[in-house]
């Protein structure tokens, strides 16, 4: 294990201004995505959507540091031969894999999962380290339940997905790829934000006792977490200030110093939200860690809108992933303002 190299990758994946680009929609998750531009799954659509963004020069330049990709997409090449990793590379920015391979129903636990993966992992991860990848993505799914049903999570979900977190971590690092760990509480549901921190605050502090225990270097990791938010279909969600300010008390919390970065997940919020959430983070505290992204849908969402798989619609959605790029570089500086999401890429 290169503990410097591991940092050094941890410090990069976090550096100013920029974020990572969740690209590893899995091929059923991809499929949703292109039926709401009425786009059919082909190997090919996947490539030339993903071709389209990572060809983006100013966002992948300037905005984002890693992209992380779906086992295909890392062995994909663009149609004119370039691999898509090759692609990143030229940009600045630096491949990730995602490596888990899904969450599956926990036994007897109903409405519960576990993520699962670690089967041949540390084979896989050094094919992986082969094929460039220089860090790794590893997302447990923490559900809260319902009208009152406090039961889940439960202890025994947390537990066994934290100490897969931890699992999966350990050999990362092992094959000196630096580990995302990815605790996604789940916005869906009517649940308070006062629930969502109660969650996320039992989820992340079993998270570092497991990275701790299975001698996980923090300094060569990356953390991506929930926002602490009011349930998507929650009466009276709480504002933006008030969830800025109870993400960071959680993450204050529970997040020790020595890790080099935070870098969000966008969950289910809506472009702009997830943006404006990040910036009032950044523009009102000064933290241990810096604060970005690590978005998916929120980064991804207009340009797939503006593409809508048509070659002519090109420049249209490479410049729609241009003007969330940047909004989302100025937030994890603090430096968005509302106004500037009317100007044009
Ligand atoms: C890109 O979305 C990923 C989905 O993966 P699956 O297809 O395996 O479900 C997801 O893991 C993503 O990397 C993060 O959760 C962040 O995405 P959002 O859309 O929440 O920002």
């Amino acid at each position: 294990m290169d503990l410097d190299q591991l940092n050094e990758t941890a410090c990069a994946m976090v550096a100013p201004g920029k974020g990572i680009l969740a690209a590893d929609e899995s091929t059923g998750t991809i499929g949703k995505r292109f039926a709401s531009i009425g786009l059919e799954n082909t190997p090919d659509n996947r490539r030339d959507w993903r071709e389209m963004l990572f060809r983006t020069e100013m966002a992948m330049n300037e905005h984002v540091s890693g992209v992380i990709l779906y086992d295909e997409t890392i062995r994909q090449s663009a149609r004119d031969g370039t691999t898509l990793v090759q692609l990143i590379r030229n940009a600045g920015a630096i491949p990730g894999i995602k490596v888990d391979t899904g969450a599956k129903a926990l036994a007897g636990a109903e409405g519960e999962t576990v993520t699962e993966g670690l089967d041949g992992l540390r084979d896989r991860l050094a094919d992986y380290y082969e094929l460039g990848a220089r860090f790794a993505k590893w997302r447990a799914v923490i559900n809260i339940g319902q009208n009152g049903d406090d039961s889940v999570p439960s202890q025994y979900c947390i537990n066994v997905n934290m100490h897969a977190l931890a699992r999966y971590a350990a050999l990362c690092q092992e094959a000196n790829i630096v580990p995302i760990v990815e605790p996604e509480v789940i916005m869906d549901g009517n649940h308070s934000i006062e629930r969502c921190y109660e969650v996320t605050e039992f989820a992340l502090k079993t998270l570092y006792r497991e990275l701790f225990d299975q001698g996980v270097v923090l300094e060569g990791t990356v953390l991506k977490p929930n926002m602490v938010i009011s349930g998507t279909t929650a009466d009276d969600r709480a504002g933006i200030e008030e969830v800025a300010d109870m993400t960071v008390q959680c993450l204050a919390n529970c997040v020790p110093a020595a890790v080099p970065g935070i870098a969000f997940l966008s969950g289910g919020q809506s472009d702009e939200e997830a943006t404006a959430h990040l910036n009032a983070m950044n523009a009102s505290y000064d933290l241990p860690w810096p604060l970005t992204f690590s978005y998916g849908r929120a980064l991804q969402a207009a340009p797939l809108k503006a593409w809508a798989g048509k070659p002519e619609n090109v420049a249209a959605g490479q410049a729609a992933f241009n003007h969330r790029a940047r909004m989302n570089g100025l937030a994890s500086l603090g430096e968005w303002d509302a106004a500037m999401e009317k100007e044009t890429a």
